[in-house]
């Protein structure tokens, strides 16, 4: 039977091992963001779910410290429970092993419920709970043995208490560690959440409400911020803290230039909708997507830093090395090149660069469209090579005139008679004037556009297929002033695919 002292001991492995599942977690965490962290995704949880009285008289009597008694507060009901956990699992394991597992699970869901989480987020709590399990296994079975018949594995009450001080300090090793490389993460996110995006001086022209064209299937116009195509190099997603933020603008200048955030937003501010586009995007893909953005004219700022007549690119480098070849003419011709702070009237989300990023319509982004940006250097193609560039990519990336086919999708079968075909066309800062549809060997046939958002985004079109039974092949074709999009295939390397999104369906 287990006695008092066993019980004791049997709750001191427990908080061991929830010192340990929140240590690993912690470490683990900065690999997946601050609100992986299974103690942040609880406390906000916690925060979340708290009644509005509750907060109330949180704030009344522990003020600005609410959050200190908050993070207390969880800490010792968290460790009250793995202490439970121990006690249980001492008793039969299987108790013990079900909370812990409950409690990896509550924090788990916690952490993926917490706003723009991905599935990664329970990663910390997973492997935390796991080591916490291995912990919890590893010292209860090691309790001494108060009938003084050795269990097969229990030690002397001393080497118990060694044990477990030793897995106890590692845990608290790990969660320093966490945390301290943790916080400037945490305070990029909640500077995040305290930013206020300023009024545009210089707002959008209002989107006609027929961009989309109301074909269902079709991408949204608009891309919803949270299913933005996202690509980067960033292993670890870069958090920022506007405060510290700072641009240097510099190279073959006559004067340099900083900018701070304050600065930043306080400048007059412009409003575009660009649809921004990757080089690695083939025929038919959707590595392309359109949003409002609200940022700072590049082109005043080097005004101010007046580049020297040698001088044709411009090199953006990000907080974490990447960089990116925007020609300096491109920057200079008017068009809404921005270094911008918003996304959909919301600060940028971390993965697309928050606080700062740049946006350039017409060229891929893997030119222009630098996240996390923190330098601009005013060089020259022939002195400076971008990140891409180094790896057999075209120095210069102008977007290529494309189009896609949404509905019908490839390989699914329609009934005969009347068909929609639709999609979406783009040619930024060209603009789409026409598109045209093939069936098989047949002539091209003009679609219906959607009413038009701007050179800068793309264009839904649709058209109806007098479709008759058989296997069909699908094509389509964008125009920009210049004449129709190239139907010669060619891969994303190095400068961008071409070739006509085809595909063929079943009629029945
Ligand atoms: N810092 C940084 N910025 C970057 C990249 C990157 O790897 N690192 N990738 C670029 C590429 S290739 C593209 S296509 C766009 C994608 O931007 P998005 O993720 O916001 O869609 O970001 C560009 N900016
Ligand atoms: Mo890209």
């Amino acid at each position: 039977m287990a006695g008092r002292r066993t019980t004791a001991l049997a709750a001191v492995a427990g908080l061991v091992a929830g010192v340990v599942t929140i240590g690993v977690g912690a470490c683990v965490s900065l690999l997946t963001g601050p609100t992986s962290d299974p103690l942040v995704a609880v406390g906000s949880a916690f925060v979340d779910a708290t009644p509005q009285w509750l907060k109330q008289f949180a704030t009344t009597n522990f003020g600005t410290n609410d959050k200190l008694v908050l993070r207390i507060g969880e800490v010792v009901v968290v460790l009250a429970l793995a202490a439970l956990a121990g006690v249980l699992a001492a008793r039969r394991w299987a108790w013990g092993a079900t909370l812990v597992v409950l409690l990896g699970a509550a924090s788990a869901f916690a952490a993926v419920a917490r706003p723009d989480a991905g599935a990664l987020a329970v990663v910390p709590s997973v492997v935390g709970t796991v080591a916490g399990l291995w912990t919890l296994r590893f010292l209860v079975r090691r309790i001494p043995d108060e009938s003084g018949s050795a269990g097969k594995a229990s030690l002397e009450r001393r080497q118990f208490l060694q044990a477990s001080l030793v897995a106890g300090a590692a845990g608290t090793v790990a969660l320093f560690l966490g945390r301290t490389f943790g916080a400037n993460a945490r305070a990029a996110q909640a500077s995040r959440g305290g930013v206020v995006i300023p009024k545009a001086t210089t707002t959008a022209a209002p989107v006609p409400a027929g961009v989309d064209i109301g074909v269902e299937g079709v991408e949204p116009w608009l891309t919803p911020a949270d299913e933005f195509y996202r690509i980067d190099t960033a292993l670890v997603v870069p958090t920022v803290d506007p405060a510290t933020w700072k641009l240097r603008i510099h190279g073959l200048v006559e004067q340099e230039v900083t900018l701070t955030w304050d600065e930043l937003i306080a400048s007059d501010l412009v409003e575009a909708y660009v649809t921004l586009a990757c080089v690695s995007n083939p025929v038919g893909g959707t590595l392309i997507s359109n949003q409002k953005w609200l940022g700072l004219p590049i082109k005043g700022l080097l005004e101010k830093a007046r580049p020297t007549g040698d001088a044709d690119m411009v090199l953006s480098t990000s907080v974490d090395g990447f960089t990116a070849g925007t020609p300096l003419e491109v920057l200079m011709d008017g068009r809404d090149a921005l270094l911008a702070i918003a996304m959909d009237g919301e600060p940028l989300p971390f993965e697309h660069g928050f606080p700062v990023r740049m946006v350039v319509p017409g060229l891929y982004g893997y030119v222009s469209a630098t996240k996390w940006v923190k330098d601009l250097e005013v060089t020259r193609f022939a002195d400076a090579e971008a990140y891409w560039t180094q790896r057999g990519w075209s120095a210069e990336g102008p977007i290529k005139t494309q189009s896609r086919i949404d509905v019908p999708r490839p390989g699914t079968t329609v009934p005969a008679g009347s068909v929609v075909v639709a999609g979406t066309a783009w040619a930024q800062h060209r603009g789409v004037t026409k598109v045209q549809v093939r069936v098989d060997d047949g002539s091209w046939s003009d679609a219906t556009l959607a009413d038009d958002g701007g050179i800068d985004s793309w264009r839904q079109w649709s058209w109806t297929w007098d479709a008759s039974p058989g296997d069909h092949q699908l094509f389509v074709r964008a125009f920009d002033p210049q004449g129709p999009q190239t139907g010669a295939v060619q891969g994303e390397v190095p400068d961008g695919a071409t070739g006509y999104d085809t595909f063929s369906v079943k009629v029945s």
